[in-house]
């Protein structure tokens, strides 16, 4: 007996479109699931995006059934560039591209039967959202945490245009294999580092995984250390240094600034200036990525020397690569025995080791690699013999004290590049004004729509399509009147994607980006669904737009997720799915030929949900088969009800003790598996009584709901319910019934087992040595029984002479 996916699902996907499953209510409490919202790629959905979708609609079933009113939203991610690269390829609007693909997304979300409220659908590339993506950059300007600054971005000289960290590949242009050099543009910047050490802090509270807690932590990259001052032999003039590691000051056998340190062409002297020039220049052709690399280390000789602050050695001032101008103060003091890369450096370029820790007990030999760990100080004049960890605090004291140097707090978190040279994405709503500088657009103008163009290719010259727009860029200055051009660089994808939850409390309001009251009915968000790729990035910008925008009093709470799940992702013949390996598998086909409940079921069952699953297709048969299962037990028992017995009881508190419990882990995947079995263990009851009785049907049925919905609507139609399965309420256990009403007891007879008997929970001690002494009458060979043991519900022993 098959049941019908086909009918089912569509009778009741239209039933819940005229009647709504999830509705408000006084009596209801309000919940917030919210799926990361997609880029509607011309691709489609693959089963691997299911899985997110199927894991946040059950959540938001099981919350319907304890009573919340569910907000359970869906929009769509819409700017950025492979819109613009297929109007680029295709000369399709990214418009009409972007709407054709949203179309196809809604029509496959469908087939899910999601519970998404449409009513509150955003698009960050509709004007009405993107006027607060716009707005809250204005607030920032305001407040000065938005600025412009001259930036060195990766550069064709021959493509002649800006590039992306990814469209650099081993410092050649990933278009046309030219050198990629570095160009000084002038960008708009975020200044998310103000923000630092509030990001860092919140984490501690945050019921978020702890992989993606450290993730955040290590990208902020707080670390304590010290400034230290160099003076430079022979010239009047100090170099500061950065060091996480004061306690090694003894050991900078040599120090190396970045090629691009502003000091450079100071202190190199005349005999080195042409290596060195010409190593400044070959460094510029790197992007950061491959600096930090570890490879082969290179680097030149000033000539020149600085002094040891604290016993005045003289120490050879190098240039390399391997330091980053932007990190710091862009120079160090290198310490070779205790760090890897100055030990590769000297190596490389015979350059003195001093070890300055040794080995707690241990002796000082000659390093063949160097030494990273704690120890105690050596070689370090009036620190020697105290530990390395005090030496930290002690020696970076005493600079301070004495003048050379300072502590400090450095963050390896910089500010953000928040400006595109491209076409789709939010115009900054800035006008430049010879007489005023930048001004932000006044408020009651915004947005600034994007204008139409009929190129949108990059423009060579590092400026975006709009700049070729003249009608659109020349405009006046608000502050002044005069004449002033637009800003034409747009704002990165991660712009709408920083605060758009906030949007759906309140999406269509045109006053504000979200009004007091809806934002205290709805916010913070209950629990985030995404995958793991967005650790840092997307989830950072959002905590930190969350934070400014109750800094301004927009929002009453600093943290927009209380709850973060990530799922794993969908691997097939060993790989991430995805259409460039080739390997997607469509939803579509699978819905049609086994229903959207199968399939909803098997993107559970097909892994623990935080892990990279395996898929297979035959899996999904498993599942198919056992709702067949399901539907046989439910439909064969429901018109013979029976008296439950206390096996039936027992069974069904502990079904739903199973289920809960799993559920509440998120463990569904073996949700999935304990409907399994417990299907089984119900068929053989009923086997062996000739039935079951009603509540264990209908118990049956309401758990299954949030998972096989369809399914378990037709079913509780079926059980004589004219109301929605999904206007009960999850069902509770109660532990004493649970448990079973008898145990075994092991009898033994001079410690041998004989036997066991099966005895009441609380029988009396007198009647188990009744039951056990019958059972071992007439077989002791003539031989008395001179004592009794008994363990409570355990064993009894009978000791025999
Ligand atoms: C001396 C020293 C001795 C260091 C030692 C390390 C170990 P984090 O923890 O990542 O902040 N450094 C400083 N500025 C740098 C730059 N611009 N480019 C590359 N390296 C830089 O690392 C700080 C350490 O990295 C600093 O401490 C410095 O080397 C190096 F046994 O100073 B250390
Ligand atoms: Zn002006």
């Amino acid at each position: 007996m098959r049941y019908d996916h086909k009918a089912i699902e569509k009778k009741w996907r239209e039933r819940w479109e005229k009647n709504p499953i999830n509705q408000d209510g006084p009596d209801k409490k309000k919940y917030y699931c919210l799926d990361m919202f997609p880029y509607p790629s011309g691709n489609g959905l693959h089963v691997g995006h299911w899985r997110g979708y199927v894991l946040s609609d059950v959540w938001s079933r099981y919350k319907v059934l304890q009573n919340y009113y569910v907000l359970h939203p869906m929009g769509w991610d819409a700017f950025g560039l492979p819109a613009e690269n297929d109007a680029i390829k295709k000369g399709i609007h990214p418009k009409v591209g972007t709407a054709r693909n949203i179309a196809n997304f809604k029509r496959q979300l469908h087939e899910i039967s999601a519970i998404y409220d449409w009513d509150r659908e955003v698009n960050t590339t509709d004007p009405d959202y993107y006027k607060w993506t716009q707005w809250i950059f204005v607030k920032m300007f305001e407040k000065g945490l938005a600025y412009e600054k001259e930036m060195p971005i990766n550069w064709c000289p021959s493509c002649k245009t800006g590039l992306a960290n990814e469209e650099v590949v081993g410092g050649t242009c990933e278009r046309c294999g030219s050198l990629v050099t570095k160009k000084n543009l002038r960008q708009w910047m975020l200044k998310i580092t103000a923000y630092a050490e509030r990001l860092l802090n919140d984490l501690q509270d945050l019921d978020w995984p702890e992989k993606v807690k450290k993730m955040q932590t290590d990208w902020i990259g707080k670390s304590y250390g010290a400034e230290i001052d160099f003076k430079v032999d022979g010239l009047d003039k100090q170099i500061k240094v950065f060091t996480t590691r004061p306690d090694t000051l003894y050991g900078a056998t040599f120090m190396v600034l970045a090629p691009e340190h502003e000091s450079v062409p100071e202190i190199t002297t005349e005999e080195q200036k042409q290596a060195v020039e010409e190593y400044v220049f070959q460094a510029s052709t790197k992007s950061s990525v491959d600096r930090m690399a570890d490879k082969e280390k290179t680097g030149v000789f000033t000539g020149r020397y600085a002094i040891n602050p604290l016993n005045g050695a003289k120490i050879p001032i190098w240039i390399s690569d391997y330091v980053l101008a932007d990190y710091g103060t862009g120079a160090i003091m290198c310490v070779p025995a205790h760090d890897e890369r100055d030990f590769a450096f000297a190596k490389k370029f015979n350059l003195p080791i001093i070890q300055v820790i040794k080995k707690e007990g241990g002796e000082a030999v000659e390093l063949i690699e160097p030494y990273t760990e704690d120890g105690v100080m050596i070689n370090s004049g009036i620190f020697d013999g105290i530990s390395s960890k005090e030496a930290k605090e002690v020696i970076a004291n005493y600079l301070q004290e004495h003048g050379i140097g300072k502590k400090t707090v450095n963050y390896k978190l910089r500010d953000w590049v928040f400006s595109r040279q491209r076409y789709w994405g939010e115009p900054i709503p800035i006008v430049h004004c010879e007489k005023c500088g930048a001004v932000a657009v006044p408020e009651d103008q915004l947005p600034v729509t994007l204008p139409e163009v009929e190129s949108y290719e990059p423009t060579g010259t590092g400026e975006s399509p709009l700049a070729a727009i003249e009608e659109w860029v020349n405009t006046t200055c608000p502050k002044c009147g005069g004449p002033a051009k637009r800003e034409t660089n747009t704002m990165p994808q991660w712009a709408g994607s920083s605060w758009y939850f906030l949007r759906y409390a309140d999406p269509h309001n045109d006053k504000e980006l979200v009004s007091k009251e809806m934002m205290q009915k709805w916010l913070p968000v209950d629990i985030y669904v995404g995958g793991i790729e967005h650790a840092v990035l997307h989830l950072l910008y959002a905590r930190f737009y969350t934070k400014f925008l109750y800094d301004i009093g927009v929002v009453d709470f600093e943290e927009p997720f209380k709850r973060l799940f990530n799922q794993g992702m969908i691997t097939k013949n060993g790989a991430k799915m995805s259409k460039s390996k080739g390997n997607v598998v469509s939803p579509d086909e699978l819905v049609e030929r086994y229903g959207a409940d199968s399939l909803r079921m098997y993107e559970l069952f097909v892994g623990p949900p935080e892990l990279d699953s395996e898929w297979d297709d035959r899996g999904i048969d498993g599942v198919y088969r056992f709702i067949n299962k399901v539907w046989k037990l439910i439909t064969e028992n429901k018109d013979a009800y029976v008296e439950p017995t206390r096996e039936m009881e027992r069974t069904r508190h502990k079904l739903v003790y199973e289920i809960t419990t799993r559920m509440e882990d998120f463990h569904l995947n073996t949700v999935v598996s304990g409907f399994m079995e417990y299907t089984n263990k119900l068929a053989n009851i009923a086997k062996a009584s000739n039935g079951l009785d009603q509540e264990t049907i209908e118990t049956l049925i309401v758990l299954l709901a949030p998972f096989i919905p369809h399914v378990a609507e037709e079913l509780w139609e079926m059980t004589g319910h004219t109301e929605s399965v999904f206007k009960e309420t999850w069902p509770t256990y109660d532990e004493q019934k649970m448990k079973e009403d008898t145990i075994e007891i092991a009898v033994q007879v001079n410690g041998k087992l004989r036997s066991t008997i099966e005895v009441d929970l609380n029988e009396s001690k007198e009647s188990v040595l009744e039951k056990a002494k019958a059972l071992v009458e007439g077989k002791l060979d003539g031989k008395n029984i001179v004592k009794e043991i008994y363990v409570p519900g355990k064993i009894v022993n009978l000791v025999v002479k």
